[in-house]
């Protein structure tokens, strides 16, 4: 793989998930050895550190269908400003979570510089609910459809410029939908490759399937990846575990196949819980399976 100028960006959000911790994923995951790993893989690493989040104890929760909007919105302009000056500077963009909301800001940005942006969304769940169908009003079930242009909150307001086309978008991993969430997404054009499509096809067919849609056409491909894509037997830090999830060998060759491809131009990892979490075994698959993504091998 071509070496990178990687950027490491953190941002210790909660705010837009219901279980506290997962703002402690990106120290857990540093913990874990991620900047050696990557540079072994032969890049270059530079840390911004954290983004500033105020603790939640100082806020009020204001807005039940759109938990703590404001402050996700405000972190989520500022994520953009820095992810869209690292990429036009070149770099290579590796954004630490917190919450899946922060994908919101991460797009945001990158669509600035690379408008017909290409993602591959790994998650258990669809994150494509909006204020009027999400169950349970927190962010980060929504940050798909935000992107998609498909919110008409004030959510949407780092969006105002450019959307992401849901026909370069595809999802692996997906095992639970709302039931409104699962209609809005039949309805799009966005691929999803749910286990289904994993245990019948294969990860290596899965993959080489989203490949081919996410190059079409596009200017850059961002991975985003939410560990509860994986089987919580495998990956217990995290606050929404689903069975029938992804192993950590599937997980990996999944990376790995991209790695090999070299198409990736930036990456989120998120939801680690520290808290939840066995000895930072959750935080540990979380940096290699970075460093997967960035080209480490074995041999
Ligand atoms: N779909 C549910 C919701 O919107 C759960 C979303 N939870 C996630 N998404 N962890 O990745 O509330
Ligand atoms: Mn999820
Ligand atoms: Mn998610
Ligand atoms: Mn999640």
């Amino acid at each position: 793989m071509t070496t990178k100028h990687i950027r490491i960006i953190g941002v210790p959000i909660d705010y837009g998930a219901d279980r506290r911790g997962v703002d402690m994923g990106p120290s857990a995951i540093r913990y874990a050895g991620l900047h050696e790993k990557l540079r072994q893989a032969g890049h270059q690493v530079l840390d911004s550190g954290n983004l500033k989040v105020p603790v939640p104890e100082s806020r009020q929760m204001k807005h039940p269908k759109l938990k703590f909007l404001d402050e996700i919105v405000q972190v989520n302009q500022v994520l953009a400003r820095v992810v869209a000056k690292s990429v036009h500077d070149g770099e290579f963009p590796v954004v630490l979570g917190g919450d899946h909301s922060i994908a919101m800001g991460t797009i945001a940005g990158l669509l600035r510089v690379r408008p017909r942006l290409g993602m591959i969304w790994f998650d258990a769940h669809g994150d494509f609910n909006t204020e009027e169908t999400t169950p349970s009003g927190n962010v980060h079930g929504m940050p798909v459809a935000v992107a998609a242009g498909l919110s008409q909150s004030a959510l949407a307001l780092p969006f105002r410029d450019h959307f992401l086309d849901p026909a370069k978008i595809v999802y692996v991993g997906v095992r639970t939908l709302d039931p409104d969430e699962a209609e809005a997404l039949r309805q799009s054009q966005a691929t999803v490759f749910s286990m289904h499509e994993v245990d019948r096809y294969g990860m290596r067919e899965v993959m080489a399937r989203a490949m081919d849609i996410v190059t079409q056409g596009t200017d850059g491909v961002h991975l985003s990846f939410d560990i509860d894509a994986l089987d919580p037997l495998f990956a217990p830090g995290s606050g929404t575990p689903y069975s029938g999830g992804l192993t950590d060998r599937e997980a990996h060759l999944a990376l790995e196949l991209l790695a090999e491809a070299d198409i990736l131009t930036s990456m989120e990892m998120v939801e680690v819980n520290p808290i939840l979490d066995e000895h930072n075994r959750t935080g540990e698959l979380a940096a290699n399976l970075i460093a997967s993504a960035l080209g480490h091998r074995i041999i």
